[in-house]
Order: C-alpha cells, then structure tokens, then sequence
C-alpha cells in the first residue's frame, strides 16, 4: 500500500497527491499540522530529518522525500499514464516548468523560510507577507508567461 504523510495546504504534498491521482494509484494520506509545528516532533524528525512534507512509503521504509523526487519514482514503477511528454526537449520543458516552481520560488515561502524572517530577524509581519507576495508573484508571473508564450503548453500544466 502507498501511503503519504502531507498536509492539506502543502503545495509539495499536492504535487505527489496530483500524480498519484492522475496514475489511478489507491494511497493512503495521513495529515500533519505545519501551523502547530508537527514538523518538527521528534517522530517525524526520524522519518524525515529536514522537517518538511510530503514523505512518502511504497510499502516499507524509509520514506521517499522530495515531492519531484517521488514523481520520478512513480513515473519509473508505474509508467502508464506518463506524467512526462515522451520527446526528450518536451520532458526538458516539462522539468523546467516544474523545476521553477520547486526548486526556485515555492523554497522562498515554506514556513520554516516565513518564520526565520520573522521570529530570528525580527522582520514585522507585514514586511514577511510583502516577500511573500513578492516571490510567489514574480513565480506565478513567470510561470504565466512561459505558459502563454511557449508552443508547448497544452490544455493543462
Ligand atoms: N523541496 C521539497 C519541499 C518540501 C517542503 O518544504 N514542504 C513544506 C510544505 S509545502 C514543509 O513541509 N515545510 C515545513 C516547514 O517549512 O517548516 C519538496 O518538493 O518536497
């Protein structure tokens, strides 16, 4: 049985919940609070030391981490239906388009990042939402205009 240890706004943890859905695969979904800091309970320390969702079993341990990381991982066990375009500069494409978003923008505004800005720097809470509007604007901006310009897109990204 697959199973995940998410929470219900993690954009990572929909990342997996997404592929998953779409590859038909039955899993199981346990929640974690990152707003009361579950992240960091000694418990899910051991499963995943980083402190962050998804983490993800395919029968025994240790947990699969890293939400693109586990999409290779289904994609690898369970091809059909690809979540990746088949010609090899479209499978670039469609890494690119996931790895801006994964890798570039949604780092800056993960909870551990909010609250380093405002309980160690001391930034006020207004200044923390202005980064946070800030980088998740100039993301979606920049996925936007990739999406409307490229000859790639389809019907949905
Ligand atoms: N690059 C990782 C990001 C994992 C991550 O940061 N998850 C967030 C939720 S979307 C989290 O658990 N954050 C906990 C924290 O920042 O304290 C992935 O794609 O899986």
């Amino acid at each position: 049985m697959m199973r995940m240890i998410g929470s219900w706004r993690s954009a990572a943890a929909f990342r997996v919940r997404i592929a998953l859905n779409l590859k038909g695969l039955p899993f199981e979904e346990t929640f974690i609070d990152l707003d009361a800091g579950d992240q960091h309970a000694p418990g899910f320390r051991a499963i995943n030391p980083q402190g962050a969702v998804p983490a993800f079993f395919d029968g025994d341990g240790p947990a699969l981490t890293q939400s693109l990381a586990i999409l290779d991982y289904l994609e690898e066990t369970h091809p059909e239906p690809a979540l990746l375009p088949r010609e090899p500069k479209a499978r670039a494409r469609a890494r690119s388009l996931a790895q801006a978003v994964a890798c570039d923008s949604h780092p800056l505004y993960v909870p551990r990042v909010r609250r380093y800005l405002t309980d160690d720097l001391g930034l006020p809470r207004e200044a923390m939402q202005a980064w946070l509007r800030h980088w998740f604007g100039t993301g979606l901006a920049t996925l936007e205009a990739r999406l409307t310009g490229e000859p790639g897109t389809g019907r949905y990204c």
